[in-house]
This record gives structure tokens, C-alpha cells and sequence, in this order.
């Protein structure tokens, strides 16, 4: 094994200029920056959003610009590895924070990555999703997969504040992402499929031969269930820790192509220490409060707030009151890969 490469400032000048010419370059000296020893070096740092702070940011959105010069008013969480202004939270994953008014409509769209909401605060807030209109409520998680029409309402009296987790990144480095606008939705005139159709779990509708489900059946996964499955599931374990992962309905897969969701439960006084995972992970406080070390970096956590672990993180996440967390990951997407690893730690 080579110990120390080449580099560019050995090689002769009127070669250097000759490649440069030719329109090509030696790997040597960038091989261990794309292939580094051992493990990944991940530009990505951890981040932590406290919501207390951006809250006066976006109700000032709310004042400066109306939802029509906005199409989508979003404050972007942006990656501190990668600075102000950047588009991604993690490599992967795109978080943000959008403020609907009331009486606010944001357009229908249909776009290449897919998008999950997960709401913050407000009531009376909703999307529409190929026709179907799913409530929103303080921290239920809602579905827009990439290539499904979507749109967001508001019929309560305060504002709507929810978290955007979109795969944008990825679909940006594709060169793939683009969006096609259209006319509001018609709605479809009963409840969305999770008060309908999966009411409980365990049970999907019977179908007859040749009739097969919607790829994507269950667009919202309401948080109240998901709240008491984790309180009641935790009282069995040791360490008062759940999570439970948000899965489709019918296949038990997970609930979109590259983004994964994973609700958790941290009793307090516990902490949960998992391995090292080679995905990156958002995780957003839906409730409690504690202390996250993240690669050695401490950040105190409290309702609302959203921090962010790169690839391969040492976690450590301990609860002061019993928290609740939803995990945002790219699991699904490494799986595909035939790549995702855990370490010992
Ligand atoms: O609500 O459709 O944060 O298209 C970024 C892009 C939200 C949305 C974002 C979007 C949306």
C-alpha cells in the first residue's frame, strides 16, 4: 500500500499545462481525497436549529413576502460544513421551515424529489396530495413522494409552521430536479386514508384479484398513534427507549425510495448510544428536552429545535424529560446501494 502519493507540484509545468489542454488530470494526487482511507470524510457537520430563534425570522416572512412571490415561503436549514445559504442539511437531505398565513394557498406542483412534512405548530393547516387532503396536525408526518401533485391550505386562525425533509440533494446532483406547476387540486370529499382505509395497523383492505394498492396508500401517519405505540412500546423495553419506523401499509417498506423516518422515545434520565451509521440523520424534537453529543459537539435541545448528524456520528442522545423524536435518514436510499453499514462504537 502506497503511503504517500504523488502530488500535482512534482509533475513538470509544461505537462501540467499540456493535461490542462487535453482536458484531462492525474487521480494520484486526488486519490485519497475521493477515496480516503478506512472511512468517509464527510463535509457535513453537525447542526442544530433552535426554533425559539427562527420563529421571529418567519413570521417576519410572513410580513415581508407574501406567499405569491414565494410559491413555497421556506426558511432553509442550512449545512454549517457546507455555510449560509446551502440547500442541504446533510448530504442527502434538504430541511426547511415553511410558514403558511391563514387563508394562505401555496400552488400545486408536482416535483422530481419527494418531500415529508412534519408539522411544528398551528392548526387548521393541510396538503393535498393527488386529490386526497391530508390534516395537519402538531406532529404528524405527511407524505408528498416525488411525482404526486401537491398543494398546502390553511383554514385555521394562526399560523402554520411545518418542517420540510425533501431528497432534493440528490435529485440537484442528479441534474434531475425540476417541478411542473399546475391548478389547485380538486378534493376528494371524505378522510384521508389513514382515518379510512388504515385506521389499524395490522390491517389492510381485502382486495380482489388484480386490484392493487396505490404505490404510496397512507400519505399521513397521524402522531397521536404514534405518541402512545411509543410510550406503550418503551414501558416493555429496558432503558424506557422505542423507535418505531414509519413503513407502508401494505409492503412494510419503507415509506419513501431514499428518505427514512424513525420515531423515537427517549425516557428521561435515559439515553440512547447507537452504533456508528453510515447514513446521515436529521432528527427533529417533537417533544422533551435533553442534550445530544454529536462528535463531541454538545447541544441542549428543547421542543421544536432540529440537529443534524453527518455520516458515521458518534450519537449519544440523553433525555431530561421523556423526549420524542422523529429521525429523518437516508437509510433506505443506502440500502438500495447495497451499502449501509453500522459500526461498533
Ligand atoms: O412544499 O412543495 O421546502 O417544493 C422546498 C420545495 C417545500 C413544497 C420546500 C418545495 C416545497
Amino acid at each position: 500500500m502506497a503511503e504517500q502519493l504523488g502530488t500535482l507540484e512534482e509533475l513538470p509545468q509544461d505537462y501540467r499545462d499540456d493535461m490542462t489542454a487535453a482536458g484531462v488530470a492525474p487521480l494520484w494526487p486526488m486519490m485519497r481525497n475521493v477515496l480516503p482511507h478506512g472511512a468517509p470524510r464527510p463535509v457535513t457537520r453537525p447542526g442544530y436549529w433552535n426554533y425559539q430563534a427562527i420563529r421571529p425570522l418567519l413570521h417576519r416572512a410572513g410580513a415581508l413576502t407574501p406567499v405569491e412571490k414565494a410559491e413555497r415561503r421556506v426558511l432553509v436549514l442550512s449545512d454549517p460544513g457546507r455555510g449560509a445559504g446551502a440547500m442541504q442539511a446533510t448530504a442527502s437531505i434538504y430541511l426547511g421551515l415553511q410558514l403558511l398565513l391563514p387563508g394562505e394557498t401555496a400552488p400545486a406542483h408536482v416535483h422530481t424529489p419527494s418531500a415529508v412534512r412534519i408539522v411544528v405548530e398551528g392548526k387548521g393547516g393541510y396538503t393535498v396530495v393527488d386529490g386526497e387532503k391530508l390534516p395537519m396536525e402538531e406532529g404528524d408526518l405527511v407524505l408528498t413522494p416525488g411525482g404526486e401533485w401537491h398543494d398546502h391550505g390553511h383554514e385555521g386562525t394562526e399560523p402554520v409552521v411545518w418542517l420540510d425533509a425533501l431528497d432534493l440533494p440528490l435529485f440537484y446532483y442528479l441534474e434531475g430536479s425540476y417541478a411542473t406547476e399546475g391548478p389547485l387540486q380538486a378534493q376528494r370529499n371524505r378522510p384521508d386514508a389513514s382515518q379510512v382505509e388504515y385506521l389499524s395497523s395490522g390491517l389492510a383492505p381485502s382486495r380482489k384479484l388484480g386490484g392493487a394498492a396505490r404505490r404510496y396508500p397512507m400519505m399521513r401517519y397521524p402522531w397521536g398513534r404514534t405518541e402512545a405505540a411509543l410510550t406503550e412500546m418503551a414501558a416493555y423495553t429496558d432503558g424506557g427507549l422505542a423507535e418505531l419506523d414509519y413503513v407502508n401499509p401494505e409492503t412494510g417498506a419503507d415509506v419513501l425510495p431514499t428518505m427514512g423516518f424513525t420515531a423515537m422515545r427517549i425516557g428521561a434520565g435515559q439515553a440512547d448510544r447507537p452504533p456508528l451509521r453510515s447514513s446521515s440523520a436529521a432528527f427533529h424534537v417533537i417533544k422533551g428536552r435533553g442534550i445530544a453529543t454529536i462528535n463531541g459537539e454538545t447541544i441542549t435541545f428543547g421542543p421544536k429545535d432540529t440537529f443534524t448528524a453527518p455520516v458515521f456520528a458518534e450519537i449519544t442522545l440523553a433525555a431530561e424529560e421523556d423526549a420524542y423524536l422523529v429521525r429523518v435518514h437516508d437509510r433506505p436510499l443506502q440500502d438500495k446501494l447495497g451499502y449501509y453499514e453500522e459500526r461498533a462504537r
